[in-house]
């Protein structure tokens, strides 16, 4: 029985210790700590596809619906992602592709309940210089990836609005939304 009086405090100390390095460290180290982290942050894992798709591997992920065989690979094209209002999700996006970046790449970005979807896509198709971002136009951003190559892996981590809707999320590559690498992020 003795022990444990030096026992509790000792764990106290590390628990206090840990939330408190956490929080500070929480945007430098998002990759440094993601290992230890992801196990408390749901990650959905999309693959961007040649058909200009998001699909997924793992249809049993949790809160996502899907459509459609995408290829003859048995992936299924992603079509919706629920969440709780301020919950905290991550987006994980692969490219598969043999292709060079300049012909294919893929991001995702996650666009306001207000944003004007066809019009933010024909600002990014112009936007090359800056990876397909239009920069008048970010205001209409709630969460975005780099552009990940074939091979390559991009990821972000946001906070889920707290007004319910169905947010809008593309890939603004050109050419890309068109095709239908599209979806939404359903919020309730
Ligand atoms: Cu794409």
């Amino acid at each position: 029985m003795r022990y444990l009086t030096y026992l509790i405090p000792l764990v106290l100390l590390f628990v206090t210790a840990c939330g408190g390095s956490e929080n500070q460290n929480q945007e430098r180290t998002d990759t440094q700590t993601a290992a230890n982290q992801s196990s408390d942050v749901r990650t959905i894992n999309i693959i961007g596809v040649n058909q200009m798709k998001y699909v997924v591997k793992d249809e049993n992920q949790q809160g996502i619906t899907t459509g459609t065989e995408v290829g003859s690979g048995g992936m299924l094209e992603l079509e919706t992602i629920s969440a709780e209002p301020g919950e905290t999700i991550r987006i994980q996006l692969t490219t598969q592709s043999q292709m060079p970046a300049t012909s294919m790449a893929h991001n995702f970005i996650l666009l306001t309940l207000s944003a004007d979807v066809d019009a933010f896509n024909s600002a990014a198709i112009k936007a090359k210089d800056n990876s397909y971002i239009p920069s008048d136009l970010t205001d209409q951003i709630i969460a975005q990836t780099d552009l990940a190559a074939g091979g390559e892996t991009v990821k972000v981590t946001f906070t889920v609005p707290e007004e319910t809707g169905d947010y809008p999320f593309i890939c603004s590559f050109p050419g890309h939304y068109a095709a239908g690498m599209e979806g939404t992020l359903n919020v309730e």
